[in-house]
């Protein structure tokens, strides 16, 4: 498995940071790549450098060996799949469930506070 996280630039992309510090803290080991913001245009350098690799054209990106994840909960998931061992989610269901809740509120909700706080 070769895992790469593309991301923008940090000081600006709170999205970016977030499977950045879930693949550092569990330590999993991933090569960064990081398109600096120009502009979010269709003919943007950082639209087309992404989306040679994401449809979406969104940072950031998990590329596992060609494969492309492009969100941050689908990446979540897609390292919990395939790293069991690190625990990411609780084991105990309801802890599981709770831990969800809690995370798709983040994903989702919290616009206003996302809007003025972006890191
Ligand atoms: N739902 C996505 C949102 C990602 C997202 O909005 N990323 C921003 C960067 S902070 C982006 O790439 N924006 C470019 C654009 O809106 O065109 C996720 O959580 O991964």
């Amino acid at each position: 498995m070769a895992l790469q996280l593309y991301v923008g630039n940090k000081n600006y992309s709170s999205w970016s940071m977030r499977p950045w510090v879930l693949l550092k803290q569990a330590g999993i080991p991933f090569d960064e790549v990081m398109i600096r913001f120009d502009s979010f245009d269709v003919d943007s350098v950082f639209k087309q450098r992404l989306r040679a690799v994401s449809p979406l054209g969104k940072v950031p990106v998990l590329v596992d060996d060609g494969f492309a994840i492009w969100d941050t909960l689908a990446i979540a998931e897609y390292l919990a799949e395939h790293f069991p061992e690190k625990q990411l989610w609780p084991a105990d269901a309801r802890a599981r469930a709770r831990a969800r809740s809690v995370c798709a509120e983040m994903h989702s909700g919290f616009s206003a506070l996302r809007n003025h706080c972006p890191m």
